[in-house]
């Protein structure tokens, strides 16, 4: 969001043309990367209970193009590719030539989907012309740049994990909110445990009670020919003090996190930290007071855990989602995200058909019926790329080597 970013990129594709298309520029060189590492993230991301048939078709895979050499990124932009396997079954429908003759078009739009705005803004008569690149198969490619910054990271230090808090009514007990200081002993599961046991559950939960739910829910949404939504919390740890700015709208973190969150697909809802939360409570109860004293236990968890990005002030509570002023502020950063369910209906809502004007049922698209645990892989993307944006705009540099020498002497203060 940052006008000036460090890290810049671009997708292209239609989800069921020949293939996606993403170009990562500015991402330092000498950072070790390769087509497996990359493959583990769009793996992740194909999970889900509730996904459709599509991703039983897909196996998605980034082809490294330009950009990296001997398994390091050179400092050159970096192009990745990732072919759509269902597009074979769709070469006539989707010919990159030809006038389309009797191809079949597509005239109800879907309420909720980008379909009849889109249309009315481009003037399309064929709502495919919309459907095909608003469908959240793009957030492949996002996913695919996403697994560079986040590798970039964990070179940093920093580490990325998701879970989901609730689909439909179903809402699980934790919250990485609970994560005050990033230390591990003070948590309630080990940081680096939290993104295994999510990748391991059905729907990304780390409460097993709620997950059960969460799953009888989805089952009920395909039952009943509907779909479902979700809540998921991201959470970037070790991020150093410093990150963002208060000095401008369009510098301050907690601004770049939101609006990346919000850019994902049927996303409706973002917060930071207790966001919406705290709007409720007394001034006294919303806040994570200040300690500095190097004897209390959670300090010395912090030293011994090398987190003290805080310069050695002590927080109890990370009420604020680790983002104080747009700038971090050495505790975990937090985001809740909102997904609204999805607005293609199996058994589908009152709409218009575009050319005859008729009251008819909106247009059927194989979909899925809750996606919640795939948006949170992306939310993990989005958040790996605007704090590399950051992490770059503080610390500058051109190798990894001169980064990680500037961040590793900003750490020890
Ligand atoms: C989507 C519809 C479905 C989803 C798709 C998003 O695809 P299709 O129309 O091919 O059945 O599976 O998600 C993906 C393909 C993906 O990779 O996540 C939509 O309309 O947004």
């Amino acid at each position: 969001m940052a006008n000036m970013s460090s890290l810049r990129y671009l997708t292209a594709g239609e989800s069921h043309g020949e293939a996606l298309t993403a170009i990562l520029e500015g991402m330092p060189s000498g950072l070790a990367i390769d087509e497996a590492y990359i493959a583990a993230q769009l793996q992740r991301r194909q999970q889900g209970y509730g996904r459709g048939g599509r991703m039983r078709i897909e196996k998605d895979f980034a082809k490294i193009n330009s950009g990296v050499r001997f398994g390091k990124t050179l400092g050159s932009p970096i192009s990745l590719r990732i072919d759509n396997l269902d597009w074979k079954n769709w070469l006539k429908k989707m010919s990159v030539d030809g006038d389309g003759e009797g191809q079949p078009v597509v005239t109800v739009p879907r309420p909720g989907h980008a379909d009849l705005p889109g249309a009315i803004k481009y003037q399309h008569d064929d709502l495919r012309n919309v459907l095909e690149r608003a469908s959240a198969r793009e957030t492949t490619a996002r996913v695919a740049v996403g697994a560079i910054a986040r590798k970039f990271l964990e070179s940093l230090g920093v580490s990325i994990a998701s879970h989901v808090m609730q689909i439909h009514d179903a809402a699980g007990k934790f919250s990485l909110i609970d994560y005050a200081s990033g230390a591990e002993a003070s948590t309630p599961i080990p940081i680096h445990e939290i993104n295994n046991r999510a990748d391991a559950s059905p729907v990304r939960c780390l409460d097993e009670d709620a997950a059960q739910k969460m799953i009888a829910r989805i089952d009920e949404a395909k039952e009943k020919k509907d779909t479902v939504g979700g809540i998921f919390e991201v959470a970037a740890f070790n991020v150093p003090v410093g990150l963002g700015s208060h000095v401008q709208w369009d510098r301050r973190l907690d601004a770049r996190l939101s609006a990346a969150m919000m850019s994902i697909q049927a996303i409706k809802g973002v917060e930071v930290g207790q966001g919406f939360h705290v709007a409720g409570v007394w001034g006294s109860a919303a806040h994570d007071e200040i300690y500095f004293d190097g004897s209390t236990e959670l300090a010395e968890v912090k030293l011994s855990n090398n987190f003290d990005n805080t310069r050695g002030y002590i927080r109890k509570t990370n009420r604020a989602g680790g983002i104080e002023g747009g700038i971090s502020n050495g505790e975990p950063v937090i985001v809740r995200v909102a997904m609204k369910p999805l607005s293609t209906l199996m058994r589908p809502l009152a709409s218009v058909d575009i050319k005859t004007k008729e009251a008819v049922e909106a247009h059927i698209e194989r979909s899925d019926v809750c996606a919640v645990p795939a948006a949170a892989v992306i939310g993990e993307a989005m958040m790996a790329l605007v704090l590399a944006d950051a992490f770059l705009e503080k610390f500058g540099g051109d190798s990894m080597k001169e980064i990680e020498e500037r961040v590793e002497r900003w750490r020890q203060g």
